[in-house]
């Protein structure tokens, strides 16, 4: 996995970048986004990094999240360089405006196919953009300081399940080990996003754990999960506090698929699905109009929860078959 030529030539040689990364960032998104913006300040650059969701509490332990902006200057990007991290377009960040900008890069390892950007660097085989932006430093000959080892470690240990899942390779655990011999202590940033929940999001987890229901009696053994808007207000959590809960209902053995459905406005969803093994949930995912991985994908939906349920699963079903 190398980067392009030309996006190497460009970070030398331009001098004002806006980083801008998903909503609903996860720790891919973050630590992508921060880990470049450290190494281009480093490289002389002036950077700054949009999420128009901000950093979720669970990730404020990762070092120089501070650089993270939840506004951004339209105007301000005509005389800049536009780089889209760990998703592919414009609207994945929230803007929905169009804008001007002196050029624009993404980097991402979403499958989705998009034509924005005029240089793109998309692998759909990497396990997180972290790996990706791992990769671009070092052919850039940046020193992976401690900041930007925690910041890639979190990144790919995120989005490998902290190396469970079966994007988990050799190639990813050498990153890793290497990124460990650059300061990463993997215990702390364990504690710090598995051991360190809010009581208002464990008391979330609880009800959500409720709704479960399994259905299991088709080719597709499938858990579904729900968290209502009634839910955010009781337990006073908002959607930054469902970072991997679509996940949890993997844990059974009898579930091939896992999904949430997280309320997202009066008859808005927002479905995220997580699969085990050869399943690709992204086909299902562009049934409904969304995107992702093979094992991670989802998409937005409107109507009633029975009625996408029943979509939903026999959708599941129909792809489990053949
Ligand atoms: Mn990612």
């Amino acid at each position: 996995m190398s980067p392009p030529e030309e996006l190497l030539t460009l970070l030398k040689q331009e001098h004002s970048f806006t980083i801008a990364s998903h909503i609903n960032p996860e720790g891919d998104a973050i630590g992508s986004s921060v880990a470049l913006a450290i190494a281009l300040k480093r490289m002389g650059k002036d950077v700054g990094v949009y999420i128009k969701d901000g950093v979720p509490e669970m990730y404020h332990f990762m070092p120089a999240v501070e650089i993270i902006e939840d506004s951004l200057s339209l105007e301000s990007l005509k005389d800049r360089i536009f780089i889209l991290v760990d998703c592919n377009e414009p609207k994945r960040t929230g803007i929905e405006e169009t804008f001007q900008y002196r050029l624009s890069v993404v980097i991402d390892h979403h499958e989705t196919k998009k034509d924005f950007g005029d240089i793109r660097w998309v692998e759909p085989e990497a396990p997180a953009t972290g790996l990706m932006i791992y990769y671009l430093l070092k052919a850039l000959g940046v020193e992976i300081t401690p900041d930007i080892a925690t910041n890639l470690y979190v990144a790919i240990a995120v989005d490998t399940g902290t190396f469970r899942y079966d994007n988990t390779s050799a190639e990813v655990l050498r990153v890793a080990a290497e990124l460990i011999e650059r300061g990463v202590s993997p215990g702390w940033v364990a504690r710090n996003l598995y051991e360190s929940w809010s009581t208002r999001r464990f008391n979330l987890l609880r009800q959500m754990l409720n709704t479960m229901e399994l259905h299991n009696s088709g080719p597709v053994k499938v858990a579904i999960t729900v968290i209502t808007e009634e839910m955010f207000r009781q337990t006073g959590t908002d959607a930054s506090d469902t970072d991997d809960f679509s996940n949890v209902a993997r844990m059974l053995r009898d579930v091939d698929v896992s999904v949430l459905l997280r309320q997202d406005g009066p008859s808005k969803w927002k479905a995220s699905m997580r699969s085990k093994g050869e399943f690709n949930v992204a086909k299902v995912a562009k049934v409904f109009g969304g995107g992702g991985h093979r094992n991670a994908a989802g998409f937005i939906v409107e109507g009633s929860l029975e009625e996408i349920k029943g979509q939903l699963l026999k959708r599941l079903q129909e792809l489990g078959s053949n």
